[in-house]
């Protein structure tokens, strides 16, 4: 009888994203093989708290996304029926530090992937974890897959080109490549040096006595904040559908740092209060009129991303997807998890 099991490639296991894919397409029941890279010492902590580390269906396999004859090897011998690309240097603040490895990991490791998949089996569909950062300076409110895209960080650009060579490979050779803009996403699982987990861990530090204040960078910034579980699942939905294609995921909501940092300490209790504005802007205690957050100019970035807010009609409309939790249910969520963690005594 003919095995029907599907097999997928998930690169970047180890990042926020790679876990929750990887849990379901377990569920599923696809065979998944997650890629890591080589280091000293590697992190499984995300996959080992969704308690899938040791799953039957799941190989681990060291990678690199830079390497396009490892690229090679990791499809002849995963033979994927979908690959989602989905590692990065995904840091946006760093990229402006490091503007050439981005571009080689975050934009043209997506081309070994795309080459390895001509050379290994063009019938092996693709998906590209594109970006809200390759809008950059807005175009248009709210953005949809045909804004103009401006970015503003090298990690936007290099994000774009491997956008476009997704799409050229789509339309050049066949491929089933496919490429979600997604918007901010964020969860428990989350990495401490993105805004919404640096703050509700130190929102949980403070409570406990760990951390005095919390230093932030502009508090102005909007995005359209997600729940990564839900955006996941809009990936999968887009390697399904009857034609390769690029689709938006996001909440068509809006809002301020400075609102996240508001909800954040109200989900721990704690009621706060403005005051100052540009560097001189804090945070205090209503009730102990105690300072808990200050602006650091150093988490400033030399070009920012003021606003951000997406419109997923269409993945509503040709996918079905719809985000479902709100904004203060995941910070809740997110608030709980490091209030636990750090009870616990750790906190990745
Ligand atoms: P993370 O930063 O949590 O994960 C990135 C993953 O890429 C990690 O597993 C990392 O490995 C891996 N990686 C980095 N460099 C390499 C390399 N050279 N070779 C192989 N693997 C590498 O990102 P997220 O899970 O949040 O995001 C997933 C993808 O979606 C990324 O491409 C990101 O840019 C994109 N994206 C994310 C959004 C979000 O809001 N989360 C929104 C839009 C797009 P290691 O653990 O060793 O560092
Ligand atoms: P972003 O996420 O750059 O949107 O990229 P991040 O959480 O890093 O920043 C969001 C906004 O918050 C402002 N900010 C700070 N950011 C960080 N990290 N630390 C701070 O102390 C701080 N203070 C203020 C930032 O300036 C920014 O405006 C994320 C990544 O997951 C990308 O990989 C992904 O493509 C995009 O989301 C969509």
């Amino acid at each position: 009888m003919q095995n029907t099991t599907k097999r997928a490639v998930i690169t970047g296991i180890t990042g926020q994203d790679g876990a929750y894919l990887a849990e379901l397409l377990l569920e599923k029941g696809y065979q998944v093989t997650g890629t890591f890279r080589r280091a000293s010492s590697t992190n499984f902590w995300r996959i080992e708290e969704l308690g899938i580390a040791a799953h039957p269906n799941l190989s681990l396999v060291e990678y690199d996304l830079t390497d396009l004859a490892s690229s090679i090897r990791l499809l002849q011998n995963a033979q994927p029926d979908e690959v989602y690309n989905l590692a990065a240097q995904s840091f946006v603040g760093v990229s402006f530090d490091q503007p050439l490895t981005t571009a080689s990991i975050t934009g043209l490791g997506a081309v070994n992937l795309l080459e390895a998949i001509r050379v290994v089996n063009p019938k092996i569909r693709f998906y590209q974890a594109s970006t809200s950062e390759m809008f950059g300076k807005v175009q248009a409110i709210p953005q949809v897959e045909d804004t103009p895209f401006y970015p503003r960080s090298p990690y936007g650009v290099a994000k774009l080109y491997a956008h476009w060579m997704t799409i050229n490979y789509r339309e050049s050779y066949g491929i089933f490549g496919s490429s979600g803009i997604l918007f901010n996403h964020e969860s428990p699982l989350r990495g401490r040096e993105f805004v919404t987990r640096k703050i509700t861990d130190s929102v949980a530090k403070i409570v406990l006595g760990k951390l005095d204040v919390l230093e932030l960078g502009n508090l102005d910034a909007k995005r359209d904040w997600g729940y990564a579980k839900e955006y996941v699942e809009g990936m999968w939905r887009m390697l399904q559908a009857d034609q390769p294609d690029t689709y938006v995921l996001a909440t068509n909501r809006t809002e301020t740092v400075r609102d996240y940092v508001t909800m954040a300490f109200k989900a721990a209790g704690i009621g706060i209060e403005w005051s100052g504005s540009g560097e001189n802007e804090t945070g205090v205690c209503t009730r102990t009129s105690k300072m808990l957050v200050r602006i650091s100019p150093k988490f400033y970035r030399p070009a920012e991303v003021e606003l951000l807010i997406g419109n997923p009609e269409k993945a509503r409309r040709e996918l079905g997807w719809e985000p479902k939790t709100t904004l203060e249910e995941l910070c809740q969520m997110m608030v709980e998890a490091d209030l636990r963690r750090n009870k616990q005594g750790f906190s990745f």
